[in-house]
């Protein structure tokens, strides 16, 4: 058993695609273990995407994830992490596989719908920032 940080970006909330998502996340099987909608704060939001902090784009991506409600979502289940990464597809939704979430939801790279940890690592930091202990059930 694997858990993993999901997110559905703002852009995703704003669409009201939620439902969508998580009925997605329901079929593959995968367990809640912690779900919330929330606003996140820059420092958070500077904290969970740090490893990008000396791109170009790191500014934008900041205001986009800070700009509006996200659902963050723990996720349980067997190879959770690339399971829930191959559900969402490529980064960039023009080469994300067809019948994946960024395929069938997203067309650009910025606005992209979902987030999902990309290493047990970084599920575990991800985890940590979003959720507290007490939060996971
Ligand atoms: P995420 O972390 O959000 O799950 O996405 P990812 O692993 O597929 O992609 P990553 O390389 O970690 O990039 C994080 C997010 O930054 C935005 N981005 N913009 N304009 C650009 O070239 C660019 N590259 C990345 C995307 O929103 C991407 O999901
Ligand atoms: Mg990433």
């Amino acid at each position: 058993m694997e858990r993993t940080f999901a997110m559905i970006k703002p852009d995703g909330v704003r669409r009201g695609l939620t439902p969508e998502i998580l009925a997605r996340i329901a079929r593959k099987g995968y367990r809640v273990v912690g779900l919330k909608q929330m606003v996140i704060s820059r420092e958070t939001a500077e904290s969970h995407y740090g490893e990008h902090r000396e791109r170009p784009f790191f500014g934008e991506l900041v205001s986009f994830i800070t700009g509006g409600p996200v659902v963050a979502i723990a996720l349980e289940g067997e190879n959770a992490i690339a399971g829930w990464r191959g559900m969402m597809g490529a980064t960039n939704p023009a080469n994300a596989a067809p019948g994946t979430i960024r395929a069938d939801f997203a067309t650009t790279t910025g606005e992209n719908v979902t987030h999902g940890s990309d290493s047990s690592e970084s599920a575990e930091r991800e985890l940590g920032l979003f959720f507290r202990p007490e939060e996971l059930l």
